[in-house]
């Protein structure tokens, strides 16, 4: 992207998008950023960004919302979704298919606003299950998303935006790119709260084995699932190469590094420097068997695929949730961190234990998910935003 461009960036609350705003403001780029979340309770604030937050400026269900971002812009990135880790959407199926309000309202605007670019966040959720029954998985390639099985809830309402990502280009000349992410990971991603996924959850688990003393941690399933996890880098750096790219069809993104999560674990506890006592929790969400990446269609298009090793990932995440953990939890209280704050509306976590007293009660009425916060309900869970512009002084 060689000039000044003006990018859209829905989700930017978020974890992903949180990381791609800070890369195309120091590109030079100017960014709107937009999340339904209040501003402090974003991962990352850059304060040069055009910021609409909240669920009145930032709910890209609301198509005057949308119309409003996409004004002027040059491209879109839309990576706004109720999502997280299976333990999300394992147990808030209906929810992930809502996201299908946002999706639908935001490649609408994007094609009234006559943007250069549309940039979709797929999911390697959208892959049949039953080509992902087994550990030693044969990876998978982009074809293996047909027959159509996907993930429930959460997996169809992404192929359905696949497709219609498809038909706008097809039908009305919009310029949409689709990329299947596979299990991102990183520092200022998701670590505590029910909707973080392995790498934090397995890293958070062993922290908190270390601050507590109590030497043992809790697994889901028996362990030997496997999957592959990509580094936020490689995440970032492959959205734009993709969207800049002429691959028009959905393409993976995702590290082929296969591991068990028992073999994840191993790695924290290696960085963590202690050895625990493993427990398996068999009911609780598991996901499906095994799951890994084919990249032989990004290395054949941009000669590049995903390569930040997991240990040197996992390193950088593991010390970085170290020092957010410490800030908030002592020896004492190490053992609420893995509470789940789900209302009554999902059924509990297995072996995360459920917050009969969930402050988000209030928010459920008012249609706004539990975490997001919501006019005059209680607030999602309150995270120090780190206010990266004003920090950096830029
Ligand atoms: P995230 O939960 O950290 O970020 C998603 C953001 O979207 C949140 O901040 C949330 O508040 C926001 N959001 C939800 N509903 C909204 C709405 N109506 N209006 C505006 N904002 C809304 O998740 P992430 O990991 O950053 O994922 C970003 C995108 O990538 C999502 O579309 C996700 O499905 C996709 N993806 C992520 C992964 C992964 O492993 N992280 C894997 C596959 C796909
Ligand atoms: O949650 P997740 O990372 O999602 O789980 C990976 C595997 O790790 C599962 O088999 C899960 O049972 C196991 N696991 C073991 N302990 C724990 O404490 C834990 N927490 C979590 N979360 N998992 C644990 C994800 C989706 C994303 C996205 C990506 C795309 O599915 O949740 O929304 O779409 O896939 O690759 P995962 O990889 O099954």
């Amino acid at each position: 992207m060689p000039k000044s461009k003006t990018v859209v960036i829905t989700g930017a609350g978020g974890f992903i998008g949180g990381h791609l705003a800070a890369h195309f403001l120091s590109a030079g780029h100017k960014v709107v950023a937009a999340d339904i979340k209040p501003l402090d309770e974003w991962y990352q604030v850059h304060r040069k960004a055009q910021n609409h937050a909240g669920p009145v400026k930032g709910d890209c269900r609301d198509f005057k919302v949308c119309r409003a971002i996409c004004r002027g812009a040059d491209e879109v990135y839309q990576l706004a979704a109720d999502m997280g880790g299976m333990g999300f959407i394992e147990n808030n199926k209906a929810l992930c298919m809502l996201s299908v309000l946002t999706n639908t309202h935001m490649i609408l605007a994007a094609q009234e606003a006559g943007v250069d670019r549309f940039f979709y966040a797929s999911s390697a959720c959208v892959y049949n299950a039953d080509k992902q029954k087994n550990p030693n998985i044969t990876a998978l390639k982009e074809a293996d998303a047909y027959p159509g099985l996907p993930e429930d809830g959460y997996g169809w309402e992404k192929l359905f935006s696949e497709r219609m990502c498809r038909h706008f280009r097809e039908d009305f000349g919009l310029n949409t790119r689709v990329a299947r992410f596979h299990n991102v990971y990183g520092p200022e991603g998701t670590w505590e709260g029910g909707r973080e996924k392995a790498p934090a959850a397995i890293c958070r688990k062993v922290i908190a084995a270390v601050v507590s003393g109590k030497h043992e941690i809790e697994i889901w399933g028996d362990g030997t699932q496997t999957r592959s996890f990509m580094y936020i880098d490689d995440c970032v750096k492959g959205i734009n190469l993709i969207t800049h790219s002429g691959i028009l069809e959905p393409i993976n993104l995702g590290s082929s590094e296969l591991v068990s999560i028992n073999q994840l674990v191993d790695i924290a506890e290696e960085i963590g420097g202690v050895k625990l006592q493993r427990r398996y929790k068999l009911d609780a969400p598991k996901g499906v068997a095994g799951r890994n990446s084919d990249n032989t269609k990004i290395q054949q298009y941009l000669n590049w695929e995903p390569s930040t090793t997991l240990r040197a990932g996992m390193e950088k995440t593991y010390r970085w949730i170290f020092d957010e953990f410490t800030a908030k939890y002592t020896a004492k209280t190490a053992h609420k961190s893995s509470i789940s704050t789900f209302t009554k509306g999902s059924h509990p976590i297995p072996g995360d234990g459920f917050n009969p007293e969930s402050k988000f009660m209030d928010t459920w009425t008012q249609g706004i998910p539990a975490g997001y916060g919501g006019a005059g309900g209680g607030s999602g869970k309150k995270r120090a935003g780190k206010a990266v512009g004003a920090k950096r002084g830029k």
